[in-house]
């Protein structure tokens, strides 16, 4: 039986998640003068980046983008190695913002949240931990992330693998040797590509199981330009603020105003290469203005990286199963690499085609595939993902008196208003929740975003003396309906990705993110507000 821990009863606000949106939310809730508690699975703080700690884990996204904006003081003082953080130093940056805004005193650690109820009587949600603790509040802010449900794939006799087993989304911490072994790496997403060349260099022999082959662009990381550094910390204001007015919400990439068909071949291939030689998605995505809008555009993408692909792998058998054909480039993660293609002229490292001929099963010492051939392994790492976007919450019974069930609700796929509460579910906000742009923008803008919201929100019910706020059932009809539109008007959906829930058997296949840009959803987020909550009961 549960007990009401009695000194947290007067909590106001429960976070589920101590990753950089939950802690966020203790700053900024807390500067409301409101009593909170974040609980975190995790024996320490930092979400995906506590938990990802696979060799070659590196965020795709610039480092000098990839940060709190909320303190000018911070992201002038912090100072960044490179050009893309690894995932240390994003953890010690994560932990530095704990410690310099003392967020941890309001975090319990090592505490998984079981259970959620809203009673409408007392309009209280009440959490229950897998420790049997049970608190209760007011309001209750889902931070519990996009990408924090590690998957296993389901093959027969996986739990007969006497070997070492890893999965690159709970790495252990004190890392792992594989030198002299021979390795099994399964899945070819941004993980496995990341983490493939380094463990190609430790390995005796590296086998690499892939299903599908995927997009990746050299990152091009380098020691972080001073002079850059300089000049993006002296405009980081207005950059940040300029940013909300792009669509993936990073300043500094001027949009494209041409489409592919409207160059000439040569001028493409002249701009493909100089993107290519620039590194990073975005600028690669800008090429053109139709590049995720239209196949034969695309095509013209697609074609030029499988080109550097054959151009790169010297064994040309190798190098055509490693040329993506399922998805135009981009409909998927744009992956970002270090001498990924390079890895495959290494004389220990052979790719092993599962499409072809799939594992029929793991046998104690390795796996075995359907044609009967078989691969013996010390160690294999796991690189299959997450279930994305709603695992972590589906994963919690979360619940109402008066009979809502998000298993249930969400049973077809998920369905929200703005990506931010669910009808049924009152005072639950969701930080970067599907039908948002979260996954498709820079994410730590993006929780800033929506714990601003939640917090403004939670601010105008106390001014106001209202007590419950939850989406109208048509406003949440009609953003669904709106989101599913814009993808559909995209090439996104062509993509078995786990955007679409594609990558979990039996999951419904869903766009999930908002993919109208990230300057459309704030604006549109703004006119609700504008208009007393437009969409939103208030009671
Ligand atoms: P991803 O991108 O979901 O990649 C998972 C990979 O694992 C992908 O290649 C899958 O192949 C493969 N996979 C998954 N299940 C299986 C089974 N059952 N058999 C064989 N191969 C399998 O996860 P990541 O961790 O790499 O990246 C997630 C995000 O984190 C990334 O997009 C960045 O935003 C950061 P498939 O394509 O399904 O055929």
């Amino acid at each position: 039986m549960a007990a009401v821990s009695m000194d947290e009863s007067d909590l106001d606000v429960i976070i589920i998640g101590a990753g950089v949106g939950g802690l966020y939310a203790i700053h900024k809730l807390r500067q409301q003068g409101l009593k909170i508690r974040a609980y975190e699975a995790g024996d320490g703080v930092g979400g995906t980046w506590f938990w990802n700690r696979y060799p070659g884990c590196r965020c795709d996204v610039e480092s000098m983008e990839y940060s709190y904006s909320f303190d000018d003081d911070l992201q002038q003082e912090w100072k960044w190695p490179e050009r893309y953080g690894t995932q240390p130093e994003i953890l010690r940056y994560i932990n530095h913002v704990a410690e310099r805004f003392d967020l941890l005193r309001d975090v319990q650690l090592s505490t998984r949240i079981k259970t959620a109820r809203f009673d409408s009587k007392t309009n209280l949600w009440t959490i229950t931990t897998e420790q049997g603790e049970a608190v209760s509040a007011p309001y209750c802010i889902m931070a519990t992330g996009n990408l924090s449900t590690p998957r296993f794939p389901q093959i027969e006799g996986i739990d007969d693998f006497e070997g070492e087993k890893y999965h690159t989304g709970l790495w252990p911490k004190e890392g792992v040797d594989f030198s002299g072994k021979i390795v099994g790496v399964i899945g070819t997403g941004s993980s496995g590509v990341q983490s493939i060349p380094l463990i190609a260099k430790q390995a005796k022999h590296l086998y690499v199981f892939q299903r599908t082959a995927n997009f990746s662009l050299p990152a091009r990381n380098a020691p972080l330009d001073p002079e850059k550094e300089r000049k993006h910390k002296e405009e980081y204001v207005e950059r940040r603020k300029a940013a909300y007015s792009t669509p993936f919400g990073i300043a500094g990439y001027p949009p494209p105003d041409k489409r592919a068909a409207e160059a000439e071949a040569e001028e493409r291939r002249a701009n493909y290469e100089a993107k290519w030689a620039e590194g990073g998605s975005i600028s690669f995505l800008f090429a053109y203005k139709d590049l995720l809008l239209n196949k034969e555009a695309n095509d013209t993408a697609s074609d030029f990286v499988r080109e550097k692909i054959r151009a790169t792998v010297k064994d040309p058998i190798t190098a055509e199963l490693l040329c993506p054909n399922d998805h135009p480039i981009g409909t998927k993660r744009l992956i970002l690499d270090t001498d990924y293609y390079e890895t495959y002229n290494r004389d220990n490292v052979t790719l092993v085609d599962i499409r072809s001929n799939p594992i029929e099963q793991f046998t104690a010492t390795g796996l075995q595939l359907t044609d009967g051939s078989a691969y013996d392994v010390d160690a294999i790492s796991f690189a299959t993902g997450f279930d994305a976007m709603t695992g972590a919450m589906r994963d919690i019974d979360i619940n109402t008196d008066q009979g809502n069930n998000i298993r249930d609700k969400w049973e077809d796929g998920p369905r929200s208003y703005l990506g931010i509460m669910v009808a049924g579910f009152p005072n639950m906000f969701m930080i970067t929740g599907p039908q948002s742009p979260g996954v498709k923008s820079q994410m730590i803008m993006a929780c800033e975003w929506h714990v601003d919201f939640a917090a403004n929100a939670i601010a105008h019910m106390r001014k106001n003396g209202l007590s419950r706020m939850e989406p109208e059932v048509s406003a949440e009809n009609g953003w669904v309906t709106h989101n599913n539109e814009v993808a559909d008007s995209t090439l996104y959906p062509l993509a078995n990705s786990w955007y679409m829930g594609a990558n979990i058997p039996g999951k419904p296949r869903i766009f999930m993110p908002y993919v109208g840009g990230v300057e459309a959803y704030t604006n549109k987020c703004n006119d609700v507000v504008a208009n007393g909550y437009e969409g939103f009961s208030l009671a």
